[in-house]
């Protein structure tokens, strides 16, 4: 049986080595994702973002266990924005998580930011596709929040948690304007600790400042992960806000806008790749420099030709 069939049947092996395809970008990959694509849409997407050491993965775990008792399958892709190098296995998350290991109706991914400083890279959209095709009911996307990949959770999910913490001092991390907007839940996490309310009071308060999120009033809930409390009511506002979109209809203008952001950006991809082979292929770069060094030339005249020459071809 072929490797696309095999993830349709949810082949955990499979999956795995495509995801491995896409991440080193094998001509194999996009065909097979091609293939896929009509099995792809049907999953719910959660994205949690929140800065380090948040609590993000200790949520994931326990949100994964509690879709578990529902029945339900669940996919994770936990991003690592610190190793961009090593691929990012996030070793931490996956000892967490390591009692999920051996649930079949669990698949855990981690994957580094390879390719697009700091957000989601395209493996991570591709690995998305793979896990919804493969029948996964919901899928966990964990990203620290670091500006892009912020952003990017939002074009990538149909729900964005934003998890904040007490104790990071008065500027308060979640009321960054920016963060404010896409939060479509707000969890204070380390409900433990002191300060919990006035983080839940702050957003509250900056939330009351934004206008409507399109007839969504964002819920703020406080949870304490390490020890599984509040994980209930969270899964049970992500499904309220699943169930929002649909009814609504927001969510075919979210995956409208996802679609056109992946399409802009697999273009500019395309461009970039066919830019940088005419360049190497007419030597045309080289010739052109030793004029430019000799002051014959300058980089902008190049420039305009360059792409001049590329708009004609
Ligand atoms: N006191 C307290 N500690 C918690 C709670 N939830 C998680 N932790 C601890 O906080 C630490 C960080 O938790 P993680 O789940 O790794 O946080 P994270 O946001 O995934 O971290 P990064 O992926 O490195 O950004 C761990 O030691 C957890 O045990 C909580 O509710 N209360
Ligand atoms: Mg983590």
């Amino acid at each position: 049986m072929d490797l696309v069939q095999q993830v349709r049947e949810g082949n955990r092996v499979a999956i795995a080595r495509l995801i491995t395809q896409a991440e080193n970008e094998a001509p194999e990959a996009i065909a097979a994702l091609r293939e896929l694509y009509p099995d792809t849409g049907r999953a719910r997407l959660i994205g949690i973002t929140g800065p380090p050491g948040s609590g993000k993965s200790t949520l994931t775990d326990k949100l994964v266990k509690e879709l578990r008792k529902r029945g339900k399958s669940v996919g994770v892709v936990a991003i690592d924005p610190t190793s961009p190098f090593t691929g990012g296995a996030i070793l931490g998350d996956r000892i967490r998580m390591s009692d999920l290991a051996l649930d079949k109706g669990v698949f855990i991914r981690s994957m580094g930011t390879r390719g697009s400083l700091g957000g989601l890279s395209k493996a991570t959209h591709d690995a998305i596709k793979i896990l919804d095709a493969s029948g996964y009911e919901y899928i966990i996307i964990e990203t620290v929040g670091v500006g892009q990949s912020e952003v990017d959770i939002v074009k990538t999910a149909d729900t964005t948690v934003v998890v904040s913490v007490p104790g990071l001092g008065d500027d308060i991390q979640a009321i960054k304007a920016g963060i404010m907007e896409i939060g479509d839940l707000f969890v204070v996490n380390k409900a433990d600790r002191d300060g919990a309310e006035r983080v839940v009071n702050e957003i509250r308060y900056m939330l009351d400042l934004n206008p409507d999120k399109e007839g969504w009033h964002p819920p703020i809930l406080k949870t304490i992960a390490a020890q599984n409390q509040g994980i209930i009511e969270l899964v049970d506002n992500i499904n309220e806000h699943l169930d929002y979109l649909q009814e609504s209809g927001e969510i075919v203008n979210r995956r409208k806008e996802r679609i056109s952001s992946e399409i802009n950006d697999l273009i500019l991809k395309r461009f970039s790749q066919k830019v940088t082979e005419q360049l190497a292929r007419e030597d045309y770069l080289e010739h052109q420099l030793d004029k430019i060094l000799k002051k014959e030339e300058n980089p902008f005249n190049v420039v305009d030709q360059v792409v001049e020459k590329l708009l004609n071809n």
